[in-house]
């Protein structure tokens, strides 16, 4: 039975798993969600992902939410890209965690507000706050020298191989762009952070991905 992503298509973090999922060959079912219609609230989604939220994973009977970990599960279960450090050292894995660490507090909470406010409402037909976009678009101009530091020293966030640390940028960043927020492509001021974008985005498993969403 192959693995089923409770989810949808356009969700950026569907589509965190997703991208995993196609890196990896994995085959997959992708189970949509009601998502404006309160499946996710209803007891029986609760009892899977007790905060109401998509993704969440069923593989044969093992259920997982919180995007990331899936990811994790993902990469450390199936062969294909690795994704993940090696395992038996130490200093890796730290540095991986250290990366991951870095999306979560430097660009998910800018990112992912600009996504809400600026893809998210207009879904549901609302209009964007433009001052909060405005400040979450200075706060991550700002956080973004960080990765252009790191990203001149090394190839990748972890170190010379691409991992989920990575990926994990790709949803938020590519809505970012889409609606007109280009502050990752942006080669003049960080080349470093535009090279690293470039190469991630173009990824034929991220291609992929999107192609879908647009299908869907
Ligand atoms: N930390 C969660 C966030 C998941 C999330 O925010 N999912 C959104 C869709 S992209 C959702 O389900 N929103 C509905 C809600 O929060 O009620 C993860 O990474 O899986």
């Amino acid at each position: 039975m192959p693995l089923k992503v409770h989810g949808l298509a356009q969700s950026s973090s569907t589509q965190r798993v997703l991208v995993v999922l196609k890196e990896k060959n994995v085959p997959y079912e992708l189970v949509p969600v009601d998502f404006f219609g309160g499946e996710l609230k209803s007891p029986a989604s609760l009892a899977k992902s007790p905060f109401g939220q998509i993704p969440y994973i069923d593989d044969d009977g093992f259920v997982l939410y919180e995007s990331l970990a899936i990811c994790k599960y993902i990469a450390a279960k199936y062969a294909g890209t690795p994704l993940l450090p090696d395992q038996s050292d130490v200093k890796a894995v730290a540095l991986f965690e250290e990366a991951c660490s870095v999306e979560e507090s430097n660009f998910h909470p800018f990112a992912t507000g600009i996504v809400i406010e600026k893809y998210g409402k207009a879904l549901r037909g609302l209009e964007p706050n433009d001052k909060l976009v405005e400040e979450y678009v200075f706060k991550l101009d700002e956080k973004l020298d960080g990765y252009e530091a790191i990203l001149k020293r090394q190839r990748f966030l972890a170190g010379d191989h691409v991992t989920l640390a990575d990926l994990a940028h790709l949803p938020s960043g590519q809505i970012m762009g889409d609606v007109g927020v280009k502050l990752l492509e942006d080669a003049h001021k960080r080349p470093n952070v535009s090279r690293w974008w470039k190469e991630i985005s173009s990824l034929p498993s991220w291609l992929a991905v999107i192609a879908d969403a647009k299908a869907a």
